[in-house]
């Protein structure tokens, strides 16, 4: 593989092509999360999206967020697709999903799918109000009234989750789908899905991933295999079984885990939400309050004698201890006693991570090049993802290590100045990878270089 060109552009040119970028997937009230290959709404991308647009125009980061809620289900679930019409290449699109038809929860419209992802949108609240400040008072007020606007359903989503996806009162969020993680085929799912055995009558329907990425190049090797495709569609077949009926879920579907990384950003989101909803007086703040040290304890609970959290197989009771950047989890939501802190801090920059010495950009990966299951071209299995290291940044500075986070960031600005904004990179050669402007990239360069 070819090395790419010396990084040439500026923190201000890399942020002036990020929101050339941000702008060409701009479709009106949504931003697709990436041309081609993702011509839609994913949520957690909308959030990180709103991250990047606050620092454009509040106005335009919120109409994200608003266009993200007003698809969210009657019972508070913020779905992790919104399609946008026009465009039906994706698939499982909104037939296969067929949302409306099954489940009563759903919204009239637009069509979205049935399952979720991590809850950061709280963080992006907070992100836009701060940067609505920093203009000035007439559109602070603005923003503020738009979020007034928003809490009955951001608290509603935080309703959902604390309810329907930590009903033991774990602290930890259950998921029904490696999707739902957003991290789909990390190895830390490895072990849950294979005891996923879709039917054999089971016909599973056509990939559009890898022809879409047939443009540049490489698709096959860089995606998940075949294999993991037909669990991630069974899953889906047994959601519909389900009817995507949460406690029926919880009884019948093959793949349930407690996923530590959503439920630290739940406990972080959960924390902003309480800080706005002081600031801007509005309800809710005791029960957010709550959800945050709530979750904070849960991420706590996981934590195994080398400091890393785990994720927990709900369906056989085995901790899930795989080496992927999900381990890093407390540094998200606090709650640390400073040694453990620093241990983790330690760990981020030791050789298994961003220490290694083969690492093209001193950044974490994915999954650890110590791990047997690393593969640093595939997908959530090695490269690195601009949008983890902007987490990871934002949970050093907040949890008082700032010089981790300045070094963090520096070369996160080092990788994004290449000013293709894709997907992901590898981590060995640095090559840009999968989709391309990828919209959460060019959203977290554009925070980072200014
Ligand atoms: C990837 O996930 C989608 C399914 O949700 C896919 O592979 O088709 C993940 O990287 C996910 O975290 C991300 O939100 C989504 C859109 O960028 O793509």
């Amino acid at each position: 593989v070819a090395r790419p060109q010396p990084r040439a552009l500026t923190n201000v040119e890399t942020a002036a092509r990020a929101a050339y970028a941000l702008r060409g997937n701009d479709r009106g009230r949504l931003t697709v999360a990436a041309p081609g290959l993702y011509p839609h709404m994913w949520s957690w991308d909308a959030a990180f999206i709103a991250i990047g647009l606050a620092r454009l125009s509040t106005d335009r980061a919120l109409t994200e967020l608003e266009t993200l809620l007003s698809a969210q289900w009657r019972n508070g679930k913020i779905p992790h697709i919104v399609f946008s019409d026009g465009d039906a290449s994706y698939e499982p699109g909104p037939k296969r999903w067929a949302c409306g038809e099954i489940s009563a929860d759903a919204p009239g419209g637009p069509a979205t799918s049935g399952l979720m992802q991590p809850p950061i949108h709280g963080i992006a609240v907070r992100r836009v109000l701060d940067s609505a400040r920093r203009a000035g008072p007439v559109e602070r007020r603005a923003a503020a009234d738009r979020i007034r606007a928003l809490w009955p359903r951001l608290l509603a989503w935080h309703r959902y989750l604390a309810e329907y996806r930590d009903p033991d009162r774990r602290g930890l969020l259950t998921i029904y789908h490696g999707w739902e993680s957003g991290l789909d085929n990390s190895p830390r799912w490895d072990v849950p899905y294979a005891a996923v055995v879709p039917a054999k009558a089971f016909v599973p329907f056509r990939r559009a991933d890898v022809h879409a990425l047939d443009s540049v190049g490489g698709a096959a090797a860089q995606r998940p295999t075949d294999g993991d495709y037909a669990r991630y569609q069974w899953l889906i077949e047994e959601l519909r079984q389900a009817r995507y009926d949460d406690a029926r879920a919880r009884e019948t579907l093959s793949f349930l885990v407690a996923d530590v990384f959503a439920s630290a950003i739940f406990a972080a989101a959960a924390g902003e939400l309480a800080s706005v909803a002081d600031e801007l007086a509005l309800p809710g703040g005791d029960e957010l309050i709550a959800q945050a040290e709530r979750f904070r304890r849960g991420v706590a609970s996981t934590i195994g004698d080398d400091g890393f959290a785990t994720d927990l197989d709900l369906r056989t009771g085995r901790v899930l201890r795989t080496k992927t950047i999900a381990g890093f989890a407390p540094l998200l939501c606090g709650g640390l006693s400073e040694s453990r802190r620093r241990g983790l801090v330690n760990a981020l920059f030791s050789p298994d991570w961003c220490g290694h010495p083969g690492l093209a950009v001193a950044l974490p990966p994915s999954t650890s090049p110590s791990s047997p299951a690393f593969d640093p071209a595939r997908y959530w299995r090695g490269p690195q993802w601009p949008p983890m290291t902007w987490l990871l940044i934002w949970g050093l500075e907040r949890s008082g290590e700032p010089e981790a986070a300045a070094v963090l960031r520096a070369s996160a600005l080092d990788q994004l100045s290449d000013g293709l904004f894709a997907e992901y990179y590898h981590p060995f050669t640095g090559e840009p990878l999968g989709a391309r402007p990828q919209s959460w990239t060019a959203a977290v360069a554009l925070d980072l270089a200014l």
